[in-house]
Parts: structure tokens; C-alpha cells; sequence
């Protein structure tokens, strides 16, 4: 019996949600499964195909909604999971009892967790460090830029191989593993430190970059990357070196050459002071998030566009409503 997982790729939340369901559905639902992971990336339009769902059985983790009739389970926690026109009433109109959403779960897989436990019985404790983990990477609650930047916790370094692997057997592998191997343990093993090793490199030369690029203008912080190769930047190197800004709004480049926009709201400040929406904000440009950090993507020849969206949005950002 096969069961494909797609989950929200290059994402440490997208990652142990699929293994959290694996256990959860390993224990609730059928114990001699085979799991299929199936990174999905945002795109505009409907980022799934019905390949995605010919199995056995399907779910969603950590990803947006879809109304193919071959969806088993959804689980998500991003406000905008319902992004094409009637996914939101589909939703309403088949409570299967294996469909969540919940949009403010701290983290998806602490919801998978939640849900197993109160509708199911299930007991999610053998995996309390993904838990704990995975809620705290996703809300960013570090305790100071500085955890996130220096990475040296092994957890955050399972983080990094997650963010920079572009290899589907790779993170099925990783997946796996996240069930039942200690993080101190995973974080040493040959084919996570074969995209660490490097990734780490690159990232001590991304501060410097960032350093020289990022333009400090009232609170608002912005950053030009887009003559850059394509890779993943570390995004809380900024905050790190400018620590009194609200908002982050950059461009770089996506492994497939699209120009990526990011926004966030700076983590370590007060939950409270936040005076704008990012979700709602990316949701005008084809993207999407959560209230505090959000994106957009734009094509390969659209760095004018990515660009001109990005001036717009810290102007916006600099505006108190
Ligand atoms: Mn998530």
C-alpha cells in the first residue's frame, strides 16, 4: 500500500511534518505502508498534478489545499492554504475528519502531533525534539539572531541541510531518519554533512555580502540580491547585523533562476508592534505565508518586476496604517 506525503519543500516544518504523519499513520492508520515524499514548491496557479495523488493514499503537509478528489489528508497551519478561487468552500464542504487547518498552529507538525493525540489517541511523545524543534524554527522564537546565524546547534543544522538539498532522494532519505535518530547523531551523518559542509561555507561568505547589500531606510531593511547566483540565503543574517529593524524585504534567486521576494517581520521583536499583514501583502503578488514572514516568486527575466515589487512593499512596510 503506497501513500504519498507532498510536503512544503526546502522546509524544516515541511520535512518533520512528513515524517510526524509517517509515524502518526504508521500507528493509527495502516503499520505496513510505504511512504512517497513529494517536495512541493509554491508556484502561481495550482502547484500540484495528478500524479501527485496517484496512490493508495495521499496527504498534504505543511502545503497549500487542493480539490483533487484523491486527497486523503490535509494538515496545514499557513493562512494562505486556500488560495484558488472555491478551495476554501471545497474545504468546508468535505470534512472528511481528515482534513486540518488550523492557521494558528505555531508549527505544522506540532499540529499533525496535536491532532493524532486528541482525535485519535495517539502518542506523540517519542518525538518530542522534532516537536520542539520544528515549532521553534518555524516561528523563528530563537533566543537572539545570533542561535539562527553562528548554527551551531545540531538541530540547526539539520535546518540548513533541509533549506540547501535539492536532492528528492536525499531528503526521503532524511525524512526517514527524523522517525527515529537523535538530532546530535543525524547532524554527523555522510550525506547530511555532504550539503552542510558547503552550505556553511557559503553562508560565512553570505554575511559578508549581506553586510556590503542590505539599505537601512527608517525600520524598514532591504536587500538586493538578484545578480547573485541562485541559492537559499540564511534570512536572519540581516537581523543579526541590524538588529533595531522591523521589517526585511529582499530579492535573490530560487534554484530554478526565478527571482524570489522575501518579507518578515523581525522575530525578535514584540508579536504586538506588528502593524502589517505579510501574508495578505505576498497575496497581491502571487505568493503567499504567514502574517510575519511571506514571499513571492517572480520569473527568471523578471528582476525589474521583483525589484519594483520589493521598493513597493517597504514603502508600504514604512507606512503605519
Ligand atoms: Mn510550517
Amino acid at each position: 500500500m503506497r501513500v504519498h506525503v507532498l510536503h512544503h519543500a526546502a522546509c524544516f516544518d515541511g520535512a518533520a511534518s512528513a515524517a510526524v504523519f509517517t509515524a502518526f499513520y504508521r500507528a493509527c492508520v495502516r503499520a505496513d505502508a510505504e511512504f512517497i515524499y513529494i517536495a512541493k514548491a509554491h508556484q502561481q496557479g495550482d502547484p500540484f498534478t495528478d500524479a501527485d495523488f496517484d496512490a493508495d493514499d495521499s496527504a498534504i503537509v505543511d502545503f497549500r489545499y487542493s480539490t483533487n478528489t484523491r486527497l486523503g489528508w490535509f494538515f496545514d497551519h499557513h493562512v494562505s492554504a486556500f488560495q484558488l478561487d472555491g478551495q476554501r468552500e471545497h474545504f468546508d464542504a468535505h470534512q472528511t475528519g481528515r482534513r486540518f487547518h488550523d492557521p494558528v498552529a505555531p508549527s505544522c507538525t506540532s499540529y499533525i502531533a496535536d491532532i493524532g493525540k486528541t482525535r485519535f489517541g495517539w502518542d506523540p511523545s517519542k518525538h518530542a525534539e522534532l516537536l520542539r524543534w520544528a515549532e521553534l524554527i518555524d516561528t523563528a522564537s530563537f533566543p537572539n539572531p545570533a542561535m539562527p546565524v553562528e548554527l551551531d546547534e545540531p538541530a540547526l543544522q539539520l535546518m540548513t541541510f533541509v533549506e540547501q538539498n535539492r536532492d528528492a532522494d536525499r531528503i526521503s532519505r532524511f525524512i526517514t531518519d527524523l522517525l527515529d535518530t537523535p538530532f546530535e547523531k543525524l547532524a554527523q551523518a555522510d550525506y547530511v554533512r555532504t550539503v552542510v559542509d558547503p552550505a556553511l561555507e557559503i553562508h560565512r561568505r553570505d554575511i559578508e555580502l549581506m553586510r556590503s547589500r542590505v539599505q537601512v531606510d527608517g525600520d524598514v531593511a532591504t536587500y538586493d540580491l538578484s545578480d547573485q547566483p541562485p541559492r537559499a540565503y540564511n534570512k536572519f543574517i540581516a537581523y543579526s547585523l541590524y538588529p533595531e529593524i522591523h521589517y526585511l524585504v529582499g530579492v535573490s534567486r530560487g534554484p530554478d533562476g526565478s527571482h524570489k521576494l522575501s518579507v518578515g517581520y523581525n522575530p525578535w521583536l514584540p508579536a504586538g508592534d506588528r502593524t502589517h499583514d505579510i501574508a495578505a501583502l505576498c497575496e497581491r503578488l502571487g505568493g503567499g505565508g504567514h502574517p510575519y514572514v511571506g514571499g513571492a516568486s517572480f520569473d527568471a527575466d523578471a528582476a525589474d518586476a521583483a525589484l519594483a515589487a520589493m521598493g513597493k512593499t517597504a514603502e508600504t512596510l514604512r507606512r503605519r496604517p
